[in-house]
């Protein structure tokens, strides 16, 4: 098994280590897919904790004969996750990610570990899959890249092919309407950045490189979206700082 590729094996992420004249948009390509495992581990706060628990709640709200859903897969660290625990049960998962680069890694990441459960990778844009017969739907840090006027729309479409009791698991990077709040808990993410290494050219560069890529909603406006799409119930299960993962429960 010498070259088979392990989620844990970090290449470490330098990708803004340098001064760059001009940053560019932020792209999901071959260069982030290289560092990708170890950046997102250094730059958002409690991601172990949260596959963890996406984990957990996989495992009380699957239903036997239906699909899990993964939208903007990555690598497939939730994917292989919601795998794990669903082993030896009749369901089939289906991963999507738009970034061709990510979607050739994550086959190799899955492949690597034996399962008999049936994942479909798909390339593609979330917003344009059919999402039916669902029990779980998981979009981790992913709904703050797409267009925020097509959120809606898909929370609306994941609502609609979701069984009843079906879950829908969304972790987002937030802001705070109010100033001084945002900056005290920005503050706070910054020191986490730091504190795992990044300078602050890295940190102003990716700053850069993200703004108008990742555009964040508030707490709040997740929460009554949830309602809006018909979500009898919703909530937080899981901050650390300015990043939350949201549980949203179709009634039964
Ligand atoms: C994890 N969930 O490790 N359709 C499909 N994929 C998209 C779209 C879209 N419209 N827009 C962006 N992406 C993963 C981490 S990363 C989060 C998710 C981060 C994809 C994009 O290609 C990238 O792979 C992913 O969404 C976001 O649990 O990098 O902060």
């Amino acid at each position: 098994m010498k070259n088979t590729p392990h989620l844990t094996d970090h290449q470490r992420d330098t990708l803004f280590a340098q001064a760059h004249e001009a940053v560019g948009a932020f792209q999901f390509d071959e260069s982030v897919v290289a560092v990708f495992p170890d950046m997102i581990q250094r730059s958002v706060p409690g991601y172990q904790t949260i596959l963890t628990g996406i984990g957990e709640l996989t495992k009380c709200h699957a239903q036997d004969h239906t699909q899990l859903y993964d939208l903007g897969c990555s690598l497939g660290a939730a994917t292989l996750t919601l795998r794990r625990n669903v082993e030896h049960r009749p369901c089939n998962i289906v991963a999507i990610d738009n970034s061709p680069a990510m979607i050739a890694r994550a086959g190799q990441y899955l492949h690597a570990y034996h399962s008999d459960v049936p994942v479909d990778l798909l390339c593609a844009d979330v917003t344009q899959v059919p999402i039916t017969n669902a029990s779980v739907v998981v979009i981790n840090f992913t709904l703050q890249f797409i267009d925020p006027q097509a959120r809606q729309p898909l929370l609306q479409r994941i609502y609609d092919g979701l069984q009843p009791g079906g879950i829908l698991i969304v972790s987002e990077k937030i802001h705070f309407e109010d100033n001084a709040l945002q900056d005290a808990i920005e503050h706070l993410h910054l020191q986490f950045k730091r504190s795992n290494g990044y300078s602050e050219l890295e940190i102003s560069q990716k700053r850069n490189s993200l703004e108008n890529v990742l555009i964040s909603d508030t707490a709040d406006f997740h929460l009554n979206r949830f309602k809006t799409v018909g979500f009898a119930s919703a909530g937080i299960w899981f901050q650390a700082y300015n990043f939350v993962s949201f549980l949203a429960i179709k009634g039964a």
